[in-house]
């Protein structure tokens, strides 16, 4: 496909962008940090979706030169940027298999700057789904760096609770699926709180992703969501772009 041959030489044309997308303590309002969200400015198509390219870059192999620029670039320009607040970065599988995953976050942490524990790394359910000992292996090693573990989309995959205690997380992000109906979808308004209270009874952090609407923060905020990310509190954006101000809270 002509997306996949356009993709091999994006990251030399500098046709690679991260954005940044704040991320709140839901009770003070107070932004925590961001996420890093990979984004291509394609020279014909404009910018195309990640979730149309990350699958092309995790199959042809792209995703590790890829993967390794972004975790680079994330960290140097959050250690300029933010200093303080923690940096999330997403993780694919691939990188997992088919690189060293720990040696490009010690690399990135130490040539930028960035404290260990500035960095979180978002992985989803389908990495572990794989069974892969090496894959405990490496988020013991990335958490004795300092660094934070978090299962992002939680609630979409199998959503095994035995992974909840097989690996060391410390975050949880409910997808925002289950967000956008926080207030007008019993079954969704029940799923969050359950998982909320797992989350507490386990010690993990919570964040609540695709917050839209007041009236969907004002739900997870009574349902003690630690903490919150979505259009509503702030757009992803370029890091020169970014602003950190509070989030008024109602
Ligand atoms: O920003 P957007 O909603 O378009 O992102 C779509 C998907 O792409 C999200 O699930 C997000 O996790 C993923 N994504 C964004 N940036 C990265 C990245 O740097 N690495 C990986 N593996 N996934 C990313
Ligand atoms: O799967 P992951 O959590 O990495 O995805 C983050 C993606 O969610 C980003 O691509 C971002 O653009 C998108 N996103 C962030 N906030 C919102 C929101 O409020 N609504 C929707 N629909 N998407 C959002
Ligand atoms: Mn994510
Ligand atoms: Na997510």
């Amino acid at each position: 496909r002509g997306l996949e041959r356009d993709l091999r030489g994006a990251l030399k044309r500098g046709e690679l962008e991260i954005h940044y997308q704040p991320q709140y303590d839901i009770k003070t309002g107070r932004a925590i940090g961001a996420e890093a969200l990979l984004r291509w400015n394609h020279p014909v198509h404009g910018y195309v979706s990640p979730a149309d390219f990350i699958p092309i870059a995790e199959t042809t192999g792209l995703m590790i030169a890829i993967g390794s620029w972004a975790m680079h670039k994330a960290c140097r320009d959050f250690a300029a940027a933010a200093p303080g607040l923690r940096l999330a970065v997403n993780l694919s599988p691939a990188q997992f298999r088919r690189a060293d995953i720990v040696t490009l976050v010690r690399d990135a942490l130490d040539r930028s700057g960035l404290p260990g524990n500035c960095l979180e790394i978002e992985i989803t359910e389908s990495l572990l789904m794989e069974k892969d000992a090496g894959t405990l292996d490496a988020l013991k090693a990335l958490k004795a760096l300092g660094v934070g573990i978090a299962l992002d989309d939680f609630g979409t995959g199998y959503s095994s609770l035995s992974y909840l205690h097989s690996f060391p997380f410390d975050t949880i992000k409910i997808d925002r699926s289950f967000v956008r109906e926080a207030d007008t979808n019993p079954d969704c308004a029940a799923i969050l709180q359950a998982i909320a209270a797992l989350a507490a009874a386990l010690h993990l952090t919570t964040i609540a992703e695709g917050i839209e609407t007041e009236a969907q923060f004002a739900h997870v905020k009574a349902l003690g969501y630690d903490c919150g990310q979505g259009f509503l509190l702030a757009r992803p954006a370029p890091i020169d772009e970014l602003s950190f101000r509070d989030f008024a809270t109602r």
